[in-house]
């Protein structure tokens, strides 16, 4: 197969060899067709009633090509360690799927046969769970009950059909690993699309972390969470969802961690209609603007996008919408120093050397390894010390990776003021990084947006025909840029 053209039409066609199999970014899929089996027939632009229904949408997530052997949809997930940037600059080890945490997106269609071959290239057993399935017992991945864990370096391959429809997902059933990225979310369409039909359909995994400075592996004992993701991006590096003025839209949010989340969409009133269960009836979709998703569960959402506007979709515990938040923060912006002697930079958690847990770092830093630690130190904001709270100057490395670090607004009397600081050298012109997260989705967005975004969150930007044509030219010059990635992580790299 020489032309990329090619390549993709063998693969939906189902012709595709797994040596040559790729990560289609739900970009590419939209844009080569449909995938066999989903007769789509909506035109661009118009809203209809019948027909099959849209492709969802995975932002920053890949969706999972599949092979057609015989009447089977054959996929291939491969559990492996996963390099993940949550936001420009921080890389984290993961475990995930296929190069990727959350995994890619599987979706199929009511009435399926299903082949998912799944590899095991992590260093301790694993089992794949299919959550919410009505599948037959031996196919449920429960490791120890309805099969033995999958070895490492060893496969197991699952095979069922599928009578159901709605947000799903799949996730190792070793709750360990389940912490540390194992999941992807498994969409089942209906055959005919849903009344009202939903001109976009989008899936959000949400994620949380326990990552300290200057280490890069997540503590998956730790119950309290700094880095919080939609799909394995943090504000302000997680990619809006574009949506035309008028478009009906859905969301399917999803959880799997150990925190529960209350997402809230801005300007808009949504109704749920679905949960991990499926798809709800309509007498029971009540208005809203907040979902608490809790864990193992999944909610869809959907709504007339009626205003214009950048719209902001976040969870709302005040905790989830910071990015790498330390105890210390506070403290360091009032003092030249730690009392241990660290600066201003290592405080703020940017540790240049050595371990945040270290005997010398830890105690100094207040944190510790969680569960049972010594080293952690209750702090509470308390009035500053006279003289300049900040300096700004101290962060050149920030600035030359982009970081705006404008300066925040404070009155005079700021260091006076019991509660001082809360957000201000948490949000703002500090913490902008617009440049650093440009990308088409984000065109056009108020400058310094950047450093209002954080952990779970995101913008619904709903916007009018020829902003939104711009945007879908500009991703399009994007797709057309990059060098294609031909290989599937983790396996061969043989194209015919
Ligand atoms: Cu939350």
């Amino acid at each position: 197969m020489s032309s990329r053209r090619g390549f993709l039409q063998n693969v939906l066609a189902g012709t595709g060899f797994f040596a040559s199999a790729k990560v289609l970014s739900a970009k590419e899929m939209q844009m080569s067709g449909d995938m066999p089996g989903m007769n789509r027939k909506g035109k661009k632009g118009s809203i209809q009633d019948h027909g099959s229904p849209v492709l969802v949408e995975t932002p920053d997530v890949p969706n999972l090509p599949f092979r057609m052997d015989g009447n089977v949809k054959e996929f291939h997930l491969i559990a492996e360690p996963v390099k993940q940037e949550i936001i420009p600059g921080r890389v984290v080890d993961l475990w995930g799927y296929n190069g990727s945490a959350p995994g890619p997106t599987i979706q199929v269609t009511r009435g399926d046969r299903v082949r998912i071959i799944v590899d095991n290239h992590l260093p301790e057993a694993t089992s794949m769970h299919w959550h919410g399935f009505e599948v037959p017992v031996e196919m449920d991945g429960a490791p120890g009950s309805s099969q033995e864990p999958i070895p490492p370096g060893g496969r197991f391959v699952y095979e069922f059909t599928l009578n159901q429809e709605g947000t799903y997902f799949y996730h190792s059933h070793m709750a360990m690993q389940e912490m540390i990225g194992m999941i992807g979310a498994f969409v089942m369409h209906p055959k005919e699309t849903y009344k009202p039909r939903v001109d976009k359909d989008f899936v959000i995994i949400l994620q949380e972390y326990a990552i300290l400075p200057n280490i890069t592996v997540p503590n998956s004992m730790n119950m309290e969470f700094n880095w919080l993701a939609f799909n394995g991006k943090a504000g302000p590096a997680t990619t809006p969802l574009i949506v035309r003025h008028g478009e009906r839209v859905r969301i399917r949010l999803i959880n799997l961690g150990m925190d529960h989340h209350p997402i809230h969409l801005h300007g808009h009133q949504f109704v749920v209609t679905g949960t991990e269960g499926g798809r709800q009836p309509e007498s029971t979709w009540g208005p809203g603007n907040t979902v608490l998703v809790g864990v193992a569960q999944a909610r869809d959402v959907e709504f007339v996008a009626n205003n214009p506007g950048d719209w902001m979709l976040h969870c709302h515990l005040p905790h989830h919408m910071m990015n790498q938040m330390s105890s210390m923060v506070g403290p360091m912006s009032r003092r030249n120093g730690m009392p241990a002697g660290l600066d201003m930079e290592r405080g703020m958690g940017m540790l240049r050397q050595g371990s945040a847990t270290s005997e010398e770092n830890g105690p100094s830093l207040g944190r510790g390894l969680g569960v049972g630690s010594t080293a952690e130190q209750t702090m509470s904001n308390s009035p500053l010390k006279a003289g300049n709270p900040m300096q700004r100057q101290d962060m050149p490395d920030m600035q030359q990776q982009g970081m705006q670090m404008g300066k925040p607004e404070v009155s005079k009397d700021a260091n006076s003021v019991p509660g001082f600081p809360q957000d201000a050298f948490m949000e703002g012109p500090m913490m902008a990084m617009d440049k650093m997260v440009d990308k088409p989705e984000n065109f056009g967005l108020r400058p310094g947006w950047s450093g209002f975004m954080a952990g779970m969150m995101t913008f619904v930007r709903v916007l009018p025909q020829d902003k939104y044509d711009h945007i879908m030219e500009l991703r399009k010059k994007q797709e057309g840029n990059k060098p294609m990635k031909m290989d599937m992580p983790g396996m061969g790299n043989k194209h015919e």
